[in-house]
């Protein structure tokens, strides 16, 4: 039965937050690639600040490839056993600022630097000073002109209308398409106009992938994601600030039918998370420090059909500024996956969370390669239990309380017994039956018995 199921390469990224060039080199062979993820998300790799808190990577003090995460060879060597794993890179691309520090210093690869000088790249002229505010600052959200000619948090603010800083950032990031990136996360694009970062996206060979940082704002900030939209994606807020409350409330109203969603940027142009590094620091309802919760949060969103998901893989924190473990030169150290299947009871400081190698996402992507071309059909509540089908080829279901429930929804899948995506992984049928839990398909009913804080997935690939 499995051969019977038609697969296709599911557009999922994969952010790995501050993970060294060389661990994610390793991730691409051994995890990545396999599993089907299509791109990975890097932090920054250009030379910033030389300081141990995780956001030194948001103050860029030059376009050298030397960070923290590797030198320039060891970022094209990642790129390319990436390529060779069939896993795209997306470079974060911090071009609306410079550092944000106000003394002078060095940067990590040991370049000079003070605020608003940068030898060889830029000097005060090139910067916005927008004289709006104390400091510069941005303080008021409601004002494009704040928001996009002061300062974020006190970081020198390029004039990116200009002639110059527009080539210099250009250059930039035609270098890091020489080394085979497949595109960029374009970090902060609220605060630079569309049409600057449009002007400078434009001069990129086409096919360049673009995803823009645009947190929505709610109604009454002017500078709106829908405006980034003309030449590349962005990342939707509202997906994760609707699904993130439902799964930690247990209590799901059917949401996000594509038609039902007038709130979010049209499917093509939204990349969705259910976290990313700024929100399981802030705003996420749900992050790894909920363990099965976030797995059901994960798995409804890879089962989902609304826009392009991305996985968040980090590492854990008590403290928001910690940054990532590093050697005594500050250089981020190696880590590897080995062995995590998923989330644990707890972590120490500075683990990672290798969410990416863990059995339910594996198993969810090979859901997604399988189900994804189906209609997304209306969800089936039962208690804290949800779940719905895409129509034909996968049902997913969960149940995000305290109480075993039985849930059963309606399906066109044919009658019989499957293997659970969740429990069982990517390989989730095996000689002898299933790697994990069965459930069966019957009378066009999918029967699912849930335990408090789990989730299941069926999909024609998983028929036993
Ligand atoms: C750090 C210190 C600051 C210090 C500064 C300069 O924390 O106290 O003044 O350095 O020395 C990250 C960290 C920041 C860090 C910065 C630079 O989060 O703490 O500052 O790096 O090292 C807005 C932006 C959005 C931005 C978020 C954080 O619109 O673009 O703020 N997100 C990106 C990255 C961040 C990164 C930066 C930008 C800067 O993802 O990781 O900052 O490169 C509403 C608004 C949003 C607004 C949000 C928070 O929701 O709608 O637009 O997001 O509030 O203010
Ligand atoms: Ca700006």
């Amino acid at each position: 039965p499995q051969a019977a199921a038609q697969r296709a390469t599911p557009d999922v990224g994969i952010q790995l937050f501050q993970l060294p060039w060389s661990s994610i080199a390793d991730e691409c062979e051994a995890t990545l690639g396999p599993s089907g993820f299509s791109w990975v998300q890097t932090s920054p790799p250009n030379e910033s600040i030389a300081r141990d808190e995780w956001w030194a990577s948001y103050q860029p003090v030059g376009y050298d490839l030397d960070s923290r995460l590797g030198t320039r060879d060891d970022f094209a060597d990642m790129v390319m056993r990436c390529d060779a794993a069939g896993v795209d890179v997306i470079a974060d691309a911090v071009i609306n600022h410079m550092t944000g520090q106000d003394a002078a210093g060095t940067g990590f690869a040991g370049t000079p630097y003070a605020h608003y000088e940068y030898p060889g790249l830029y000097g005060a002229d090139d910067f916005h000073h927008c004289g709006l505010a104390q400091g510069d600052d941005i303080v008021d959200y409601t004002s494009r002109e704040q928001v996009q000619t002061c300062e974020l948090v006190n970081l020198a603010d390029l004039d990116t209308s200009s002639p110059h800083v527009r080539e210099t950032i250009v250059t930039y990031l035609d270098d890091l398409l020489s080394l085979g990136v497949a595109g960029f996360r374009i970090d902060a694009a609220k605060h630079m106009a569309a049409d600057d970062v449009q002007a400078i996206v434009g001069e990129l060979p086409e096919g360049t992938r673009i995803v823009s940082e645009v947190i929505r704002g709610g109604a009454r900030e002017p500078v709106q994601p829908e405006e980034y939209t003309g030449f590349g994606e962005v990342f939707e807020f509202s997906y994760p600030r609707d699904l993130g409350p439902q799964v930690q409330s247990a209590a799901f109203a059917d949401p996000v039918l594509e038609g039902d969603r007038p709130l979010l940027v049209p499917a093509d142009k939204a990349v969705v998370f259910v976290d990313n590094h700024d929100t399981e620091r802030g705003e996420a309802a749900v992050t790894y420090k909920d363990g099965p919760l976030y797995v059901i949060a994960n798995a409804l969103m890879l089962a989902d059909d609304y826009g392009t998901p991305v996985v968040f893989s980090g590492y854990a924190f008590t403290d928001r500024d910690a940054g990532a473990p590093a050697d005594a030169e500050g250089a981020v150290l190696p880590a590897s996956c080995e062995g995590a299947t998923g989330p644990a009871d707890s972590y120490l400081d500075g683990e990672r969370t290798c969410v990416q190698s863990w059995t339910a996402i594996a198993g969810m992507l090979e859901f997604r390669a399988v189900a994804s071309d189906a209609a997304r059909l209306r969800g089936v509540e039962a208690g804290s239990a949800y779940g719905f089908e895409r129509e034909g080829r996968g049902v997913v279901a969960v149940n995000a309380g305290d109480d075993d429930i039985a849930i059963e929804i309606p399906t066109s899948m044919p009658a019989g017994d499957y293997c659970d995506a969740i429990t069982g992984g990517r390989d989730a049928v095996i000689d002898s039956g299933c790697r994990g839990t069965t459930y069966t398909v019957a009378d066009g009913v999918a029967r699912f018995s849930l335990a408090p804080l789990t989730a299941a997935a069926i999909h024609l690939g998983s028929q036993r």
